[in-house]
């Protein structure tokens, strides 16, 4: 005997998941490496992404400098704290221990923040 079932697969976009970005200057969030690092170019006078994501803990930033002059990066609200510094053709890593929050990073040689060497740190 044959029983015949039909089978109806219903779609169902219920399960469409809404992900906000954190919202601000609307540069794409970096996306961290799989060893957890942020891959963070820096030029002159720009940082490439503008925004960047991280969990909580200690936050690895590797600064590969592709412009003419020295960059760094500074984290604001920690005091100013310098976690990586990069001469011309280098990529360096440094390491810095950040609560969740929204921080400001920049590049702090002299003129380069107001050049537009700013962006903005979310850990969660
Ligand atoms: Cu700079």
């Amino acid at each position: 005997m044959n029983r015949t079932r039909t089978t109806r697969l219903v779609a169902m976009a219920a399960t469409a998941a809404v992900v906000l970005a954190g919202c601000g200057n609307g540069g794409d969030a970096a996306e961290p490496a799989t060893d957890g690092s942020l891959q963070i170019e820096a030029g002159d006078m720009y940082f490439e992404p503008e925004s960047f994501a991280a969990d909580a803990g200690e936050v690895t930033v590797a600064l590969e400098n592709v412009g003419g002059v020295e960059h760094d990066f500074v984290v604001e609200e920690e005091g100013d704290d310098l976690v990586v510094h990069a001469d011309p053709g280098e990529t360096n890593t440094g390491t810095i221990d950040l609560d969740a929050g929204t921080y400001t990073v920049y590049c702090s040689i002299p003129g380069h923040r107001d050049a537009g060497m700013e962006g903005t740190l979310e850990v969660s």
